[in-house]
Parts: structure tokens; sequence; C-alpha cells
């Protein structure tokens, strides 16, 4: 997978998100982008990577200046111009439409319902959880500020990039409920949510049964940022201690990584 920068050469598809750890790398610190990156890979679609680092930079992509948008070709224009999709749930389903190859949603229609579901509790439960690990303890927040601050802003604005960056997600934190929880709750109620996810893959490989589908991937994409023992050691030991859903993690990264990418 190229990654690119400076947008100097054409791409049909390009995933906006803001970056990683590594500058160097395609991955990203936003788990929904993440999200995105695994449907593209799942599907094995060719696509490139623009980093932007604040929310006025996301709003030339996407009006309420929030990542993942995808800019995908204006459909029958010749002239090469392309549409800004935003939302990673939208962005799922725009694939899905243009893409049918290696569907997203389950082949069975009765478990279609569900994989909306996982997905949408991934998105709006998981996904808060990820927050207040990383930008609420204390311990975390400083790791993210040794890590993903100090890669991806200059020495001048780092500290105040970090400063508005933790007050508005914090107030989005506070806002939603998790943020505002000690950090005893957040932890047992974390064991809670993978204790929950390892129990539906008593049902088969994948959270919904035999094929992959968007659940696993909004799961994934999650959980794969608790992974990371640089950001998040103590959440990525519980996720560690779960042997049937380090398996399935490793399984699906697997889906997500077609031959030939390069990593
Ligand atoms: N529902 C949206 C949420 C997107 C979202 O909240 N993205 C975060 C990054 S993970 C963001 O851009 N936050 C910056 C902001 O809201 O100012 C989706 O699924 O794409």
């Amino acid at each position: 997978m190229d990654q690119d920068q400076s947008d100097q050469q054409p791409a049909s598809i390009i995933l906006i998100q803001y970056p990683g750890l590594n500058q160097d790398d395609w991955r990203s610190l936003s788990p929904l982008c993440m999200k995105v990156h695994y449907a593209l890979r799942f599907k094995r679609v060719e696509y490139k990577v623009y980093n932007v680092r604040t929310p006025g930079g996301a709003r030339r992509f996407n009006p309420r200046g929030r990542v993942p948008a995808l800019l995908l070709p204006s459909e029958g224009d010749e002239r090469g111009e392309r549409v800004s999709y935003a939302d990673s749930t939208d962005i799922l389903d725009e694939l899905d439409r243009r893409f049918p190859r290696r569907p997203l949603l389950p082949e069975s229609a009765l478990d279609r319902p569900s994989a909306r579901i996982l997905e949408d509790w991934a998105d709006e439960v998981l996904y808060f959880y990820v927050g207040a690990l990383r930008w609420i303890i204390p311990e975390n927040w400083a790791r993210l500020k040794a890590t993903y601050f100090r890669e991806n802003y200059g020495p001048v604005v780092r500290s105040i990039a970090a400063f508005f960056a933790r007050r508005e997600v914090r107030g989005r934190l506070v806002g939603q409920g998790v943020g505002g929880k000690d950090e005893n709750t957040l932890r047992r109620e974390l064991r809670e949510c993978l204790d929950a996810v390892e129990s539906l893959l008593e049902n088969g490989p994948y959270v919904l049964g035999d094929d992959c589908s968007r659940a696993d991937l909004s799961i994934f994409a999650m959980l794969d940022q608790i992974r990371n023992r640089e950001l998040t050691p103590l959440a990525a030991e519980e996720l560690e201690k779960r042997r049937d859903l380090m398996t399935w993690c490793d399984r699906v990264e697997n889906e997500t990584t077609p031959p030939g990418y390069r990593d």
C-alpha cells in the first residue's frame, strides 16, 4: 500500500486520516480510519493515504471536520474528479456498492441486521473505551504525548496541539458517559466488553459464524488499537489473556492483509 503524504501522484482512491505513531507507516491512530483501511484491504482495493493533523485539515474533505473521509472517483466523470465520502459506516456501504466482490455484509439475510448492530456497538461503545483509555488515564495520556504528538507535531506546536486535542476529546468522552467513570470502572467495563466479544466466538471463527464481515472489521479496528502495548499496556495485557480473542485478531488481520500488500 502506498502512502501519499503530498498528494503529488494521482491515485483514484484516497483515505483521509489522522496519522499513526510512525509517520512513515500507513496506519492511523484513529480506530475509525483503521476500520476503513481494513475494509479496503479486505476487498483488495488499491488506495493511497493522505494525513491531516487537525479538524481544520479534515474540513477540506468533510464539512464536519472529522476523519475518516474517503475520496472516490466520481462515477461517469471523464475528468477524473473525486467525490468525498464521510462517516466510516457510510464509507463501508459505498465500498460494498462499488466493489461487490468480498461483500462486507454476511451472506445470510438473518445475520445482516446483527452485523449492523455489532458495527454500531463497536463504533459507538467500544470506540469510547479506547478513547478513555488513551486520553483520560494519566499514564496513558503521557504515553500518547510522548509518542503520537512527538512524532507528528513540531516542537513549537506540540504542547498546544496536545492540550487542545485533549480538551476536545475529553469533553466528548465525558458527554458520552465513559469519560466520567473512574479508572477501575473503566477497566472492569472494558474486560466485560472483551468477554462479550469472546463469547460471540463460541459460534464460529468470526463473530457471526463462518464468514468475516464488517462486524469483525469494526470490532477488530477497536481491539487492535488496544493491542498496542506502547499506548495502553494494561489493556493490551487484558486482551492477551483471552486466547480465543487473540486468535480471532490474527484471523481478521490475515483477512485484511492481502498477499503482496506492502506492510
Ligand atoms: N461516526 C463517525 C465518527 C468520526 C470521528 O469521530 N472521527 C474522529 C477520529 S476517530 C475525529 O475526526 N475526531 C475529530 C473531531 O471530531 O474533531 C465515523 O464513523 O466516521
